[in-house]
């Protein structure tokens, strides 16, 4: 794959919240992208920030009763602290209150005045003092405004415009002649349903009187810029606009690409690209929107604190299964809904179990059989190339997911090839292979099979869970992660491997709402057992219940079978059971066994079985499961 050149930008965060589950989910979504695009050995640039002027700002500061300076410094550091626990990757972080913006936002103003593209004028409409704009009657709610949900106040003031309106037929046409241009699809027509109706001129200032916190227009002193206009202009001004070296090789040569919520896609795909094809400025490459989180069902408004609230479960259960819940559980482009219990079951059903079993039964028996290195494996048997295939087919399906921001199909993908590998490991049994000398090389090539099959993991899943990642490749002894090291056969027979218990402890679901709600997992998996750990819910599904063995006799025709007739509380029904070898039909009437009461009936040598006798074995001798002290059949065994 030949290298690309990939900026992404994520939106620059308002000063007026603290960062919340929002903020953090769309950062989230353009690292674990940067980190994918490093991984295949793009040139990657990924920029964050804060937006820091405007009327609300200056509100939340009146209240606080600080400048707004000291007031948007504060929460700009908090948003940094933020991203830096979160291990987010970015190259740079832009505030619009630094002067090497603001210089950026007044040329291109200056520039716009000079062409005649922005002219004065006086305006008189309904604004919404928290979104900081002019709603147009349409638009309106019950007379308040949609996102918030507040009265409007007229406002009828002079002003200064910029000729939006005049790109109407612009925008539409680049919108059809790229239709990669806004994605997903649904957002694209949304626009292009905006442009159905007139487009209006632009409000680009605010006066003075009425506004101090903000970028003074360079042809007019009693005017600041409008803080949209101010805002989008970060995405150019932050790489040097109009000459810097990174401008140049990342803007101009038509790598940019920007990631959003879906609440600012007017201004992204309306505001922006018109500006900047009157300043002369080439557009950007694609915008990427994605969906709502919602809380409980409602929609995630901006001003509710449980936003707030819903992030801290990032330091409660971690950073890791954070990311991974939010990458995994929203369709990119659809609202997706948050709550603690749908992130504990995805903890304790993807990473805990699938995941961090088998992280750990496969080092664990590397470890056991292997005698602490891997082997070198012998002729590779089909159930062994499968699992390479199926390597094949995630870093396929990953590489096709994420050009289009899917990270959840991206993930999913992962976790086919997580599944592929648990099978192998189950039907492989490397406990088995290791009791019999003559299948040591079979043995080999299994453990081999499992540690390529982790260490491609290790490389995969870096993006995605970036610390889990790092300790399974620590455990197979590789190094910094690549794609270009995902070629089957890479790991080195030899390398030494470490035991990797516990990389997701399961979170005790009773106490997942209560403070102290993640618990160390139980002893480390014993490679011995085998097959990978299920949650008791899981367990709960098979229903043991204690019978009663009426009646018993050979199956004709049958060495193995025998037929019982047994009572489960009231009910009799017909079983089929192979102990026919080891148990005289005789001395099983009138004894009480444990079966499984649920099985879906089978047809055995022409009788339909309705359940199974359970029985322990050892080799070659069958016991049955009896009771060391009496209850009735129908009883129930957990
Ligand atoms: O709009 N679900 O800043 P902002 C998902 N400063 N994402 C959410 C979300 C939710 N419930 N809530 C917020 C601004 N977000 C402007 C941007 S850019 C030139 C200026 C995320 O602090 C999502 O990315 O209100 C949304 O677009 C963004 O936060 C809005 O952040």
């Amino acid at each position: 794959m030949t290298p690309r050149t990939f900026y992404l930008t994520t939106p620059i965060y308002y000063v007026n919240a603290r960062p919340h589950l929002g903020h953090a989910s769309t950062t989230i979504m353009a690292d674990a992208m940067c980190r994918y695009r490093r991984l295949r050995g793009d040139r990657v640039y990924l920029l964050t920030g804060t937006d820091e002027h405007g009327d609300r700002i200056a509100q939340e500061a009146a209240k606080a009763g600080v400048s707004p300076q000291a007031y948007a410094d504060e929460i700009a550091a908090a948003f940094r602290d933020t991203w830096r626990r979160l291990g987010i990757t970015n190259d740079d972080f832009i505030r619009t209150t630094e002067p090497r913006h603001a210089v950026v936002v007044q040329a291109i103003l200056q520039k716009l005045h000079d062409a005649g593209e922005i002219y004065f004028g006086e305006y008189g409409g309904n604004y919404c003092f928290g979104c900081e704009r002019f709603y147009t009657d349409k638009e309106i709610v019950d007379g308040k405004c949609p996102d918030h949900q507040t009265p409007l106040t007229f406002i009828k003031e002079q002003n200064y415009f910029f000729r939006m309106s005049k790109y109407q037929d612009w925008l539409i046409k680049h919108l059809e002649e790229h239709p990669d241009f806004v994605q997903p699809e649904r957002y694209r027509n949304e626009v292009l349903g905006f442009l159905r109706e007139p487009l209006q001129d632009l409000s680009i200032s605010r006066p003075r009187t009425r506004l101090q916190w903000g970028i003074p227009l360079p042809f007019d002193d009693q005017y600041v810029t409008y803080v949209w206009f101010d805002a989008l202009i970060n995405y150019v001004s932050a790489v040097g606009y109009p000459d810097g070296p990174l401008y140049r090789d990342l803007w101009a040569a038509d790598h940019a690409e920007h990631l959003i919520g879906k609440d600012i896609l007017k201004p992204h795909a309306v505001y922006w690209p018109t500006m900047l094809k009157a300043a002369g400025i080439p557009l950007y490459h694609r915008l990427n929107v994605h969906g709502y989180w919602t809380l409980g069902g409602g929609k995630m408004s901006k001003s509710v604190g449980n936003v707030v609230e819903a992030f801290s479960l990032t330091d409660k259960y971690g950073h890791d299964a954070f990311r991974y819940f939010l990458l995994r559980e929203m369709n990119f482009g659809l609202d997706a809904s948050f709550s603690e219990e749908a992130f504990v079951g995805r903890l304790n059903a993807d990473l805990a179990n699938d995941l961090g079993n088998l992280a750990s039964r496969a080092t664990t028996m590397i470890v056991n059989f292997g005698g602490g290195a891997v082997p070198a494996p012998g002729p590779a048997a089909p159930e062994d190339m499968a699992v390479r295939e199926g390597l094949e087919r995630a870093v396929a399906g990953v590489s096709q997911a994420m050009d289009a921001f899917a990270f959840q199909r991206a993930l999913a993908a992962i976790w086919e090839l997580i599944g592929t590998v648990n099978r192998y490991v189950d039907a492989m049994a490397p406990w088995a292979l290791a009791k019999d000398p003559d299948k040591r090389e079979r043995l080999a090539t299994v453990l081999y099979t499992i540690g390529e099959a982790l260490r491609g993991l290790g490389i995969l899943l870096d993006p995605f869970l970036p610390g889990a990642a790092a300790k399974i490749r620590g455990a197979v002894g590789a190094p910094a992660p690549s794609h270009a090291d995902l070629g089957w056969g890479r790991l080195a027979p030899g390398t030494p491997v470490t035991k990797l218990p516990g990389l997701f402890p399961r979170i005790d679901v009773g106490a997942a709402s209560g403070p102290a709600g993640a618990r160390p997992a139980a002893a480390a998996p014993n490679a011995e057992a085998g097959l990978a750990k299920i949650p008791i819910d899981e367990f709960a599904k098979v229903e043991l219940r204690v019978a009663e063995v009426l009646a018993a006799e050979k199956v004709a025709k049958s060495k193995k079978l025998l037929k019982l007739t047994i009572k489960v509380g009231e009910e009799t029904r017909t079983l089929v059971a192979g102990v026919a070898e080891h148990y005289d039909p005789a001395d099983l009437v009138g004894r009480k066994v444990v079966i499984v009461a649920n099985l879906m009936p089978a047809t055995l040598m022409g009788i339909e079985s309705n359940g199974m006798v359970l029985a322990a074995s050892h080799e070659g001798t069958v016991s049955l499961l009896t009771l060391d002290k009496d209850v009735p059949s129908g009883s129930r065994v957990k």
